[in-house]
């Protein structure tokens, strides 16, 4: 799985920087690091799983409006919510109308972001 591997990943690069600093003062101040704030979040980060239908997309401002599914993991009734996407590209791969299944983690406090979606093949 992508996020299996990307999760390594950050845990590979965090502990080659905790070899390179180890005796500085500040070798555990993860601020310091770019990106560090990604890495955290695909470490403590729970990819979540729904299925719905595409109502509306904002390719402009990289959006996309879905009559989702209940989802458990976070926990969520079904309703129509719209989500920022993770990547714009990830908006090319489905139409409105269609329906679809989709990745979210959290970005930021009560925000998910889209981190995959394709068209769903029932
Ligand atoms: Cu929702």
């Amino acid at each position: 799985m992508k996020t299996l591997h990307s999760t390594t990943i950050a845990l590979v690069l965090l502990s080659a920087t905790g070899f390179s600093y180890g005796d500085g003062m500040n070798s555990m101040n993860m601020k310091d690091m770019p990106m560090s704030g990604q890495m955290a979040e695909q470490m403590n980060g729970k990819v979540h799983h729904g299925i719905g239908v595409v109502q509306r997309m904002d390719a402009i401002n990289g959006r996309i409006t879905i009559v989702h599914g209940p989802i458990n993991s976070i926990p969520w009734p079904a309703m129509t919510m719209t989500f920022a996407v993770q990547d714009k590209k990830l908006l090319s791969q489905v139409k409105v109308g269609e329906k679809v299944a989709f990745d979210l983690m959290a970005s930021g406090k009560d925000q998910y972001v889209v981190v995959q979606i394709n068209q769903a093949h029932d």
